[in-house]
């Protein structure tokens, strides 16, 4: 049972699709306006404050680096932590329309030391149809030392107070452990990009009857793109982008609606944070679109390698180029780039290239949640159109 999750207005496991008692997709609680909303924070246990904090400041961006480097998400097996970089924390926090206070810490009183995050960034997301006014929570942590003591909840309310103060009740999110209730499942496949040192980690294991000499020969990639008129993104790029991407996310039960701040934002090259290309014919419309995220994960007590460097997929659009001449070509930037390994969740149509292109499949599952909207038939992973970071 979820002694906290029960009491949330989610969607419960024990509401049976299609049953005549469970109403129709929609908001799960009563309307309600800001005047309704709490306007005292939650309390923390003694000894604790909540602390807004400014990704912009150097010594704080610093503080949730630490935080999540040392706490965040690992494997199953504790090999690897993510370890989202501080330039990375500044472009996904700040997208626009971001709220100053939703990026939330929890701070030991004494000492300021911080010990818990949680963090919200506005989207408009359209499910079934609907394009629902959202915010997108991420980076929920607590310092290992602080772990099961309900201090969790407490950050779910407290921002989910921050934003009902501003007129937003709906919110997206993945994780990857059981919550009620997912709205989709996916699972998560990874193409090596660099098989020795992959091996050498213990993210990957040779195959049977495979030498390196023979794995290496299997992962190699071309040197340079194939696509012809294949180029980095650039800021005139972007209502075309925009168009480009809306149209195709329309065909997605789950997705972001994007303004086209949103895509310069989101999609603009940043050095070591965020890649994208697009495909230029030769009449100078743009006619394809790829783009990955880079994300590297601590290796866990390995005395040759300190990180892993991973790529993974973020919004790609193959209208004219063949998908999977576009996906080789996101291996090859991804590969010459520096990554170790790019990773893509099996949403969008990517079941068509996955096997293909030599992925294999991952162990974790990434499940997707909403919070106070209720989806009565739960969505296959190919009608998701959503990435979050
Ligand atoms: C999780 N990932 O089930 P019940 S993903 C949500 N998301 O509640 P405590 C989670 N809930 O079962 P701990 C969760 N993990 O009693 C656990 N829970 O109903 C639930 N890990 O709390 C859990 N980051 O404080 C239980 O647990 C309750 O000390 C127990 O803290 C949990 O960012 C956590 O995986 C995850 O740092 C912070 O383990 C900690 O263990 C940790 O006793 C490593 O909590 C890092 C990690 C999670 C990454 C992510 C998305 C978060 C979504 C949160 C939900 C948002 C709802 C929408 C709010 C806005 C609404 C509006 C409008
Ligand atoms: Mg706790």
């Amino acid at each position: 049972s979820y002694a906290f999750w029960e009491t949330q207005p989610v969607a419960q496991f024990n509401e049976e699709a299609g049953s005549s008692t469970s109403v129709a997709d929609g908001p799960i609680d009563a309307t309600k306006t800001v005047a309704d909303v709490r306007q005292e924070p939650y309390n923390l246990p003694d000894s604790f404050v909540w602390s807004t904090c400014d990704v912009n400041d150097t010594k704080t961006v610093e503080e949730v680096y630490q935080l999540l480097t040392m706490n965040y998400v690992e494997d199953d097996e504790a090999m690897f932590r993510f370890n989202y970089s501080q330039e990375f924390l500044q472009w996904a926090l700040q997208p626009p329309g971001y709220q100053e206070d939703w990026v939330l810490g929890v701070r030991v009183s004494s000492s300021g030391k911080l010990v818990a995050f949680i963090t919200g960034v506005p989207a408009t997301v359209r499910v079934k149809g609907k394009e629902v006014s959202m915010v997108e929570i991420n980076f929920l942590c607590v310092h290992k030392k602080l772990r099961s003591k309900r201090l969790a909840p407490v950050l779910i309310k407290e921002i989910t107070r921050r934003v009902n103060l501003r007129g937003i009740w709906q919110a997206a999110y993945t994780a990857g452990v059981v919550l009620p209730k997912p709205v989709a499942t996916a699972q998560y496949w990874h193409r090596s990009l660099n098989p020795k040192k992959l091996i050498s980690v213990g993210f990957s294991r040779l195959a049977p009857r495979m030498t390196l000499a023979r794995t290496l020969k299997l992962f190699k990639l071309p040197e340079e793109p194939q696509t012809p008129g294949l180029r980095p993104l650039t800021k005139q790029d972007v209502p075309q982008v925009t168009e480009l991407l809306r149209e195709y996310l329309s065909t997605y039960e789950l997705a972001p609606v994007f303004t086209e701040e949103e895509v310069l934002h989101y999609l603009m090259p940043v050095e070591g944070v965020i890649e994208t290309h697009v495909v230029e014919g030769k009449d100078g419309k743009l006619t394809d679109m790829l783009s990955f995220y880079t994300l590297p994960s601590t290796v866990i007590g390995n005395p040759t390698y300190k990180t892993l460097n991973a790529a993974f997929m973020y919004y790609t659009v193959a209208k004219e180029t063949p998908l999977h001449q576009l996906m080789t070509d996101a291996l090859i930037l991804a590969s010459t780039g520096g990554h170790d390994v790019f990773n893509a969740l099996d949403i969008f149509e990517n079941a068509k290239f996955l096997k293909d292109l030599k992925f294999g499949i991952g162990d974790g599952r990434l499940r997707y949640y909403l919070y106070n909207w209720r989806v009565k038939q739960e969505l296959e992973a190919a009608q998701v159109g959503l990435v979050l970071l």
